[in-house]
């Protein structure tokens, strides 16, 4: 019997994209059932929405959020806000298996410590796509951010410090977490728009869950 909740993750692969920036496949492919549950029940809780952008246009990304903090946007701008503009009541709380998650998937790129507040939840219908952004919404970028690629997979695009540096484009399929700091916090990124195709879990989607310490 395993003592943790959380499977053993030896021996998987991980393709290392900037100094900060690792790829850790497959790492939470053991656990895919109760992570599946989890994410289930915190949207059933707080569900998606499509939300706009301070200009008026409709993020074509479907979000939702859990934890003490969780990212909005409105014609008033970006930010991370404790309750959700649906209902005005928290958050789902953070699961403490999506904490441990993260927890580890960061400690194993480096940054002990991280203790995410805000875990934001990106869904992608085919089609849907996230162009080129910075993530500065949070207030201290000496900490990483850990994303947990779910379903259907996508080109991510990761470029520079500037917008107009040139872009690697890499895939993330089901199971890959990615974590992102130190030198690389700040480099644009985004996600092409995705291709149709049916997941077995997961359908016609992909999900994507971004850790964040925002406040
Ligand atoms: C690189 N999400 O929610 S996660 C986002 O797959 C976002 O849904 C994408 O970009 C997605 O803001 C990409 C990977 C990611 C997240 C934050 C980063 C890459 C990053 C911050 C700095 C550099
Ligand atoms: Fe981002």
């Amino acid at each position: 019997m395993n003592p943790d909740l959380f499977s053993n993750q030896d021996q998987l692969p991980t393709d290392q994209l900037g100094p900060g920036a690792v790829v850790l496949r497959q790492f939470v492919l053991a656990d895919e059932v109760p992570v599946l549950g989890t994410l289930r029940d915190v949207t059933a809780a707080a569900p998606f929405r499509n939300m706009v952008t301070p200009r008026g246009f409709t993020i074509s990304v479907a979000m939702t959020n859990c934890g003490a903090l969780g990212w909005v946007s409105d014609r008033r701008g970006y930010r991370y806000a404790p309750a959700d503009p649906l209902t005005n009541q928290p958050w789902p709380p953070m699961p403490a298996s999506f904490l441990q998650i993260a927890m580890a998937a960061a400690a194993q790129a480096g940054f002990g410590g991280f203790l995410p507040d805000a875990c934001l939840i990106n869904r992608y219908a085919p089609g849907a796509k996230l162009t080129l952004h910075q993530d500065r919404d949070e207030v201290d970028f000496a900490q990483p951010i850990v994303s947990v690629s779910l379903g259907l997979p996508a080109v991510f695009l990761f470029g520079g410090v500037e917008r107009a540096d040139k872009v690697q484009r890499v895939k993330l399929e089901h199971g890959d977490v990615v974590v992102w700091g130190g030198p690389d916090r700040l480099r644009y990124h985004g996600i092409m728009p995705l291709k149709h195709g049916s997941h077995p879990s997961l359908g016609a989607y992909r999900f994507n869950l971004t850790f964040r310490k925002a406040g």
